[in-house]
């Protein structure tokens, strides 16, 4: 029998998808947990003039057709959940009225910002005040640079909302600032978990505009009566979700063990949970991120530039007319010869270029390297450079922590790809266990169902994740050079 239903929604730099979980008991056996797919869109950054920005009324109606369709396929979901990536937002006027379009982050307004923060308030003292890397995107970034461009919306922006918050205060007219979206701001701070308005002041960013962050799992209010009208739905509540990545380490199908995790989308986020932060000058050496995580936990983890290398090449080949599936291009990679080139995948070069393909083989060339050229060589490069970055990441973080991991969880919509699972078993001689690849989806469903009191805390969801989906585990193959690649890329880490 069915215990219960909900609604998911989890929207990511590339794609959204809508997700119904469902908890169900059959005679005598433990509940697990169903998740059905009702609804998927794509998420596109929209270049208006300048600036690149996000669409955020399609995102909208992408939601309200989520809700349309879990509706008609007869579902009728208790609450509602949307989760979103970090770091971006909408401004309101005092009216309630959205300022503007949000901007993508990776607009370049944000180019510059960081060295200009830092000479003010210095790298060392921001990370003390914050606990985060120093991500161009970060939140910080984009609002000091709108303060320095005398932005008239910033002017007269009386509501900061992070994407999720904006989206469900356009379900439900309710104005809230959810904590673990929060911490992606850089204007937390990290061990009070308050706003940090002395940091604000001191970076002309109005301190007004935020309200006291809620938890995940908190109910934010039921669906307005104008979408209800417009959707033929009942006031359902939506309940504050956790920023995608906290809401995928929800999902890990961990116990009480120390743990380590890979989560793999357009961004890369590897990382361990902590009970509390963890900020010292090694930390900031390292330059590890302390996130907030659902359920008073902290998320140590670090950005990498991730499948976005690899998003970009296939977009930039399929606007040149030659067009490639996913599985094709992991079939050539496959093909490809081994540690041919290796590329440092967090120079920032990758970030937002004009060419991704030029700018990997002008990497190459410049530290005289094999040139890829073929489709197959260029993944295979990423591939193994993003594998090498993940050991080299996990080795910083056991340091950091003194927890030796005896492997990696992986989850999200790239740990699909099966060369990049079973390269990264390799590169980090360990196992990998892979799964649920919806993870974030997943982890907005346990926050609902913890807060109508199905599951009862972190513990008892993870379980039912285990219970429920199944994890697909690669062990290290001993028929690569793994050392000797490592060795090389290290090296070039330290040249560039
Ligand atoms: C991943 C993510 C990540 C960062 C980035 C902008 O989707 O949320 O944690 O915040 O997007």
């Amino acid at each position: 029998s069915r215990l219960s239903t909900v609604l998911a929604f989890d929207l990511g730099a590339g794609s959204g998808r809508a997700f119904i979980g469902e908890l169900i008991s059959d005679e005598g056996t433990t509940p697990k947990l169903g998740m059905q797919e009702i609804h998927r869109f794509p998420n596109h950054a929209i270049h208006v003039g300048d600036h690149l920005h996000w669409d955020i009324l399609r995102l909208l109606h992408e939601v309200k057709t989520g809700i349309r369709k879990a509706h008609q396929a007869g579902y009728r979901p208790e609450t509602i959940g949307v989760d979103t990536w970090g770091v971006d937002f909408g401004l309101l006027d005092a009216n309630g009225e959205l300022l503007g379009n949000p901007y993508h982050y990776r607009d370049r307004q944000t180019d510059g910002m960081i060295e200009r923060i830092n000479a003010r308030i210095g790298a060392d003292e921001l990370y003390e005040q914050t606990g985060l890397q120093n991500m161009p995107f970060n939140t910080i970034y984009q609002l000091f640079a709108m303060s320095q461009a005398r932005s008239v919306q910033l002017g007269v922006a009386e509501h900061f909302l992070m994407i999720s918050d904006l989206l469900a205060y356009l379900l439900t007219g309710r104005r809230t600032n959810e904590y673990t979206m929060a911490t992606t701001t850089q204007l937390l701070h990290p061990v009070n978990r308050a706003w940090n308005t002395a940091l604000m002041d001191s970076l002309s960013i109005p301190s007004r505009i935020f309200s006291d962050p809620i938890q995940p799992g908190e109910i934010i209010g039921p669906l307005t009566a104008n979408v209800c009208a417009e959707l033929g739905v009942v006031p359902i509540d939506v309940i504050a979700a956790a920023h995608d990545t906290a809401s995928a380490v929800v999902a890990i199908p961990a116990g009480d063990e120390p743990f380590a995790y890979l989560v793999c989308g357009t961004w890369n986020l590897l990382g361990t949970e902590l009970t509390e932060p963890l900020i010292n000058a090694e930390s900031a050496k390292l330059t590890f991120s302390n996130e907030g995580g659902a359920y008073g936990t902290v998320q140590l983890l670090k950005s990498i530039m991730g499948l976005w290398i690899i998003q970009e090449c296939k977009r930039e080949w399929e606007e040149a007319g030659n067009a490639i599936s996913y599985s094709e291009l992991a079939l050539q990679a496959r093909e490809a010869p081994a540690f041919s080139c290796l590329i440092n995948p967090d120079d920032l070069r990758f970030y937002s270029p004009n060419s991704m393909v030029d700018t990997i083989q002008a990497f190459c060339r410049e530290t005289g390297q094999h040139v890829p050229i073929s489709k197959g060589e260029v993944i295979r490069c990423v591939i193994e450079s993003l594998a090498l970055r993940y050991r080299y990441t996990l080795e910083e973080l056991e340091q950091l922590t003194g927890n030796r991991f005896g492997g990696l969880h992986m989850v999200g919509g790239g740990s699909q790809n099966e060369l990049l699972c079973q390269l990264t078993a390799g590169a980090i001689g360990r196992p990998v266990w892979v799964g649920p690849i919806e993870a974030s989806a997943i982890g907005n469903v346990l926050t609902q169902l913890i807060t109508s009191g199905h599951c009862l805390n972190l513990a008892d969801a993870r379980r039912l994740v285990k219970e429920s989906f199944p994890v697909i585990v690669y062990e290290p193959q001993i028929d690569l050079p793994w050392e000797e690649a490592y060795e090389r890329f290290i090296q070039l880490l330290e040249r560039c």
